[in-house]
């Protein structure tokens, strides 16, 4: 049954939003007019839109809101990224799946989802809201063939997809050195990248990305409800998250296959034009000190040039940023 239901959505994928007969999909599934029929009640009882048009046949018109396999692979482009989903209703992280399928061997462009998250966590083990079925919780597992010290632009390279995705919804995005894109100056998404590496060389870089899609603002925690925002609050409507999803996949093997052959370059002048600390004032709060001073720029390796008034000029590799 269930590999019947996703045969059918394969064809409805392979259509690409067009309509299939009632008779081609019979003949394809292998099974009569009234089991077709069936399937695709049951496709509308999951949340399916479905339309019916006499001689077209069938067109799925909307996907249900969800982040499982099936709505993911619906109409994906890509190649290699978010063709392996390990979906789960709910996790404590994505990032530890994620970690656990990187040493268990699991291929490049793995993305572990989930609806809700327990005990999402940002940088430095803090906590990254994640109430269920309102945004997209993933890890993106890759395999690159990079030195060990080039893996932050990888962060940067995701924090370039995810801004072309949503940008692509008609939202204007800027992006906070490293990790933060913010929208009109509240931070609607934010990225944390971890490293499963010898000394030597890279085994698996895990790309964690949590978006805020489709919370209103009384659905933020008080300690965030004055920095966070979400899609929908911004663009006044509902977003379909596996759509944005594989938008996001989209660009971002894009880049990443950029990036494999010809290096950071192109990335780098992508990053740049979305940044929003560079040439400004800024206050970096590292693990030791609390530095001010203009963001001249970043290196090609993604670490940021801070200039002090002095002239003395610092490179910071991680840091809170305040603008
Ligand atoms: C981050 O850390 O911004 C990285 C967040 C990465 C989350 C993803 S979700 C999928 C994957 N699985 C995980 O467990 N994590 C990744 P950082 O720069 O340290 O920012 C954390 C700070 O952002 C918190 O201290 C809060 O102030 C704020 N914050 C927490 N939840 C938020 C939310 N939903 N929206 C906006 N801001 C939030």
């Amino acid at each position: 049954q269930t590999s019947i239901r996703k045969q059918l959505l394969e064809l409805f994928s392979k259509a690409d939003g067009g309509f299939l007969s009632g008779q081609m999909i019979s003949e394809k599934l292998g099974c009569s007019r009234t089991a077709v029929w069936k399937h695709i009640e049951d496709l509308r009882k999951e949340g399916y839109e479905l339309e019916a048009v006499r001689r077209l046949g069938y067109r799925i018109a909307q996907k249900p809101d969800k982040v499982t396999a099936n709505e993911i692979h619906l109409g994906l482009e890509t190649e290699y990224i978010g063709r392996h989903i390990h979906f789960q209703e709910t996790v404590d992280s994505t990032q530890k799946i994620a970690a656990r399928l990187g040493y268990e061997g699991a291929p490049e462009g793995t993305v572990v989802v989930a609806e809700e998250q327990t005990a999402g966590r940002g940088r430095l083990n803090r906590q990254w809201y994640s109430p269920s079925g309102t945004g997209i919780w993933m890890s993106i597992l890759l395999r690159p063939n990079i030195p060990v010290h080039q893996a932050p632009q990888l962060t940067l390279l995701a924090a370039v997809s995810v801004a072309q995705a949503i940008e692509e919804i008609g939202i204007t995005v800027g992006i906070k050195w490293p990790n933060d894109i913010l929208i009109g100056g509240k931070k609607a998404v934010g990225i944390l990248t971890e490293l499963q590496a010898d000394p030597d060389r890279i085994h698996a870089v895990i790309v964690g990305i949590g978006i805020n899609v489709n919370q209103q603002s009384y659905h933020f925690a008080s300690e965030i409800e004055n920095i966070a925002t979400s899609l929908c609050i911004e663009t006044g409507t509902h977003v379909n998250r596996a759509t944005l999803m594989q938008r996001i996949f989209a660009n971002m093997e894009k880049l990443y296959k950029e990036y494999l052959q010809n290096g950071f370059t192109v990335i780098k002048v992508l990053w740049e034009s979305y940044a929003i600390s560079i040439g400004k004032e800024i206050k970096a709060r590292t693990m030791h000190e609390t530095l001010i001073g203009t963001a001249i720029g970043i290196t090609d390796d993604g670490v940021l040039i801070l200039e002090e008034k002095n002239g003395s000029i610092h490179y910071i590799h991680s840091a809170d940023i305040e603008i």
